[in-house]
């Protein structure tokens, strides 16, 4: 289900343009805003949950396959020599968008190699 205040429901389905990785039909990839390294991506379900705790086991499966397959395109083509997934849940854990995401975060021999 789609929730109506929710920014991340609408990137998501594609009412709020946002820089596209690749789009399945549950799921958009996209940059992220404030990137932590080249390439910083999120995960977004189409559907919206505001964490894990409230995703079907099969959804969370489906979001970190896409993940690792993203993660691996961009050792390929970005170069990138490994990645982070990172999924924060609650606010004391540092959520800070409510619509649950997977941050894949690419990695570089030499550091942050910012945007
Ligand atoms: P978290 O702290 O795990 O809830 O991460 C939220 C991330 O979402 C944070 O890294 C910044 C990013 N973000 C917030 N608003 C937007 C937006 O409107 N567009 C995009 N592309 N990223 C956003």
């Amino acid at each position: 289900m789609r929730k109506d205040d929710c920014i991340f429901c609408k990137i998501a389905n594609g009412e709020i343009p946002s820089t596209e990785i690749c789009e399945n039909e549950g799921y958009r990839v996209i940059l992220d805003l404030g990137p932590a390294s080249k390439g910083h991506a999120l995960v977004l379900p189409k559907e919206h949950y505001d964490n894990i705790t409230e995703m079907p086991e099969q959804a969370i499966g489906e979001a970190f396959s896409l993940a690792g397959k993203v993660g691996k395109a961009m050792q390929h083509g970005l170069g990138a020599a490994g990645f982070n997934l990172v999924q924060n849940n609650g606010t004391a854990a540092g959520q800070t968008v409510f619509h649950f995401h997977i941050h894949i975060i690419p990695r570089y021999e030499n550091g942050p190699e910012m945007v």
